[in-house]
């Protein structure tokens, strides 16, 4: 049997489930479900190791071992074929395949290596001194402000701030670099109201983006001149060089303002934990990995079963779009205790917010860079974190992010 395009469900294949894998009548993508999705997750435990969306016609998973489990094997579930409910080998994708995220190995491996390089925990110990003047010098600021607007006042404003000067970028425009996260985020879901707003900035976006990637508009000493190195030895093609910078751009700003506006939220919601870490800074690195745990950043992502398969004994068809919920996940109580209980001191080893196996987050010794810098900054400076009016999610097909974030920073 064939498909014509016209027959393709959100871009893939429909697929008939196995008999057993329960259908749930829901659409995850709701804006409702985003914005307050702990019920979801709930729910989609519950109902099985895997679970058969019709409305998509995807399969879902949710448990943490299983969630876990697809998520790391890249052997049967395909990045190549795109992590987001459209399949690369049936429709063409809307920009062209990042040539880390979207690839398998054996080139994975290639382009992996060097992103590991210019991404290393040296690397990023390079960066401490950037991070902390600047998180110093925007808490200094915000200190004298009463109350401030947390997700554009320094969720936003710092990482636009210190991540180009890391990649090295000659071109500035913070604002294009927060929508480019938001178009490349919501592609991943399906083709609802908030992957069409988010596309509706391409045409201006997009080529910004691609031209500040060339090797003439970044500095000899940052992130994007250490990819470029690799063109130099060989390793490299100039165009794969430029892609991996904008793999930079596509997975480093929008991560890391969400990082720190639900680390912001999670201690301004929890003022006990916030004392707690003002006793104990040592405590900074696992608060943050507490904040992953508990707020999932990246909440979805896919992958394509590249060949027939299973999930938990149940029978997989190939070409089977699977979503992995990464923030169900991080929130099963057979994997945590308590666990929407935020604590930092739980030390939450092993969540996948950074995902999981060969394609775990490359970038994330420098997310624990920025973060450190930033709480750091916040427990020398600031004795209360107050709310100072409702908090605002900003959904999104796959970020679990906000709007608006009003809060009191009382000095010490
Ligand atoms: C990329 C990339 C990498 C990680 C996440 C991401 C969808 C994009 O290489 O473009 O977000």
């Amino acid at each position: 049997m064939s498909f014509s395009q016209a027959t393709l469900i959100e871009g893939h294949k429909p697929i008939s489930p196995a008999s057993g894998i329960p259908a749930w009548d829901i659409d995850p993508y709701d804006v409702e479900i985003l914005k307050d999705p702990n019920a979801y997750y709930a729910e989609l435990r519950a109902l099985g190791e895997v679970v058969y969306i019709p409305r998509y016609s995807i399969l879902t998973v949710g448990r943490f071992e299983t969630t876990r489990k697809v998520f790391s094997d890249h052997e049967n579930f395909l990045s190549s074929r795109g992590v987001g409910l459209n399949d690369f080998k049936l429709e063409d994708p809307w920009r062209p395949p990042s040539i880390i995220l979207e690839v398998d190995q054996p080139d994975h491996t290639r382009t992996r290596k060097v992103m590991s390089r210019a991404l290393s925990p040296k690397v990023a110990k390079g960066f401490a001194d950037l991070f902390h003047e600047t998180a110093d010098a925007l808490v200094d600021r915000l200190l004298g402000q009463g109350s401030i607007e947390a997700v554009a006042d320094l969720a936003e404003a710092f990482p636009t701030t210190v991540f180009p000067k890391a990649v090295g970028m000659k071109d500035v425009n913070p604002r294009y670099l927060v929508d480019y996260g938001a178009m490349v985020f919501n592609a991943v879901g399906p083709d609802n109201q908030l992957r069409r707003d988010a596309m509706s900035h391409a045409g201006e976006i997009v080529p910004w983006i691609n031209a500040a990637c060339a090797r003439d508009r970044l500095t000899k000493d940052g992130l994007g001149a250490l990819v470029y190195a690799s063109a130099d030895d060989g390793t490299l093609s100039e165009d794969e060089a430029g892609m991996l910078v904008r793999s930079f751009l596509s997975a480093g700003v929008d991560t890391t303002v969400t990082g720190i506006g639900n680390a912001l939220w999670c201690l301004s919601q929890n003022p006990d934990q916030w004392d707690a870490l003002k006793r104990d800074p040592s405590l900074i690195r696992a608060t943050f990995e507490e904040v992953l745990r508990y707020t999932s950043p990246v909440h979805t992502f896919g992958r394509t079963a590249g060949q027939a398969t299973e999930i938990a004994g149940f029978p997989v068809e190939e070409g089977t779009k699977v979503t992995c919920v990464l923030g169900a996940a991080n929130m099963d109580p057979d994997k945590w205790g308590d666990p929407e209980k935020f604590r930092i001191d739980r030390k939450p080893v092993g969540h996948i917010a950074f995902g999981a196996g060969i394609h775990g987050c490359v970038g994330q010794n420098i997310a624990r860079a920025e973060l450190e810098a930033v709480l750091g900054a916040l427990i020398k400076k600031v004795d209360r974190i107050e709310p100072a009016g409702d908090a605002v999610w900003r959904p999104s097909n796959a970020i679990r992010a906000l709007d608006k974030l009003p809060i009191n920073l009382i000095p010490n």
